[in-house]
């Protein structure tokens, strides 16, 4: 791809992420419908479908010839069977977004070829930018975010968005987080797995974990995370897919191989292997 296109997608993205920021932001001061998904603990509100019809609305314009791939599929195509395709989370948190006003975001992130080339995480409520080009390095607010500390698994505070529900204390995952959580240093739960990967590239975090996440909650902050100098993959160490779900490793490069090891031993110990 010529540089010239590349930047003009990186502009693009940047400013339907501020755009679509600030229109969660205003939306959520006015009455807004919600609805439950699967259970009283997945959300979605009219303003969710509003914003992602806004950010597609502005793709479009600019480049008819390219698919999305949105949580809430207001696009009417088949993502993909595009060879650009963006992959968009309007409201990432939206259970903050309802409950605590703050700690949603933004996310969007432009693949080429099953490439990830643009990573754009905003967070509306601190107007935080977190972006992240291929091969261009990773930045919040225009300032490079490099990941050059030491960090073992003792000392990391780590993050996980593990569902605390039935269906993971019958399958023992409860019990490897509960391990992983008596190793480290610190456990935080954030509830927007975009925010939680933006703050690993940010160094705010050393590591975030997830069972299970849909692409575009991880689509833009895989590349962030990457861009800074860390590595992501699946718990199981492999490359993440563009277009499907999987469990996510992001962390600081130092103490990845530590935190494998560990995850892979506690899932022995469990039985889950
Ligand atoms: P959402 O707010 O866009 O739905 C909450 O811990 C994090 O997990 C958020 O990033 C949230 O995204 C995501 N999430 C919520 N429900 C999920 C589900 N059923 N499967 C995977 N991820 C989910
Ligand atoms: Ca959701
Ligand atoms: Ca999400
Ligand atoms: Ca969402």
């Amino acid at each position: 791809m010529q540089a010239t296109t590349l930047e003009a997608l990186k502009e693009l993205a940047l400013d339907c992420a501020r755009s679509a920021g600030e229109l969660s932001l205003k939306r959520m001061k006015q009455p807004y419908t919600v609805e439950y998904k699967t259970s009283a603990s997945d959300l979605v509100t009219a303003v969710d479908q509003e914003v992602e019809k806004h950010v597609i609305e502005a793709i479009l314009k600019k480049y008819p010839e390219h698919g999305i791939l949105g949580e809430e599929r207001t696009f009417a195509g088949d993502p993909r069977q595009f060879e650009t395709l963006w992959v968009i989370d309007p409201i990432d948190g939206t259970t903050n977004f309802v409950h605590q006003q703050i700690n949603f975001a933004v996310s969007i992130a432009v693949y080429h070829k099953g490439e990830g080339l643009i990573g754009v995480v905003y967070d509306p409520s601190r107007d935080e930018m977190f972006h992240a080009v291929k091969g261009q390095g990773a930045y919040l607010n225009g300032e490079r975010l490099e990941l050059t500390k030491t960090v073992t698994l003792e000392e990391a505070l780590l993050c996980t968005s593990v569902f605390w529900n039935k269906q993971a204390e019958q399958m023992g995952i409860d019990l490897i987080v509960k391990r992983l959580a008596s190793k480290v240093r610190g456990m935080r739960l954030l509830g927007s797995a975009a925010l939680e990967m933006s703050y690993v590239a940010a160094g705010r975090l050393d590591g975030y974990v997830s069972l299970s996440l849909n692409a575009w909650d991880f689509g833009a902050g895989r590349i962030l995370v990457e861009e800074a100098g860390g590595r992501v993959t699946s718990m199981e160490g492999k490359p993440l897919p563009f277009d499907q779900k999987s469990s996510v490793m992001a962390c600081n490069p130092t103490f990845y191989e530590e935190l494998q090891n560990y995850i892979q031993g506690s899932e022995t110990d469990a039985g889950l292997t």
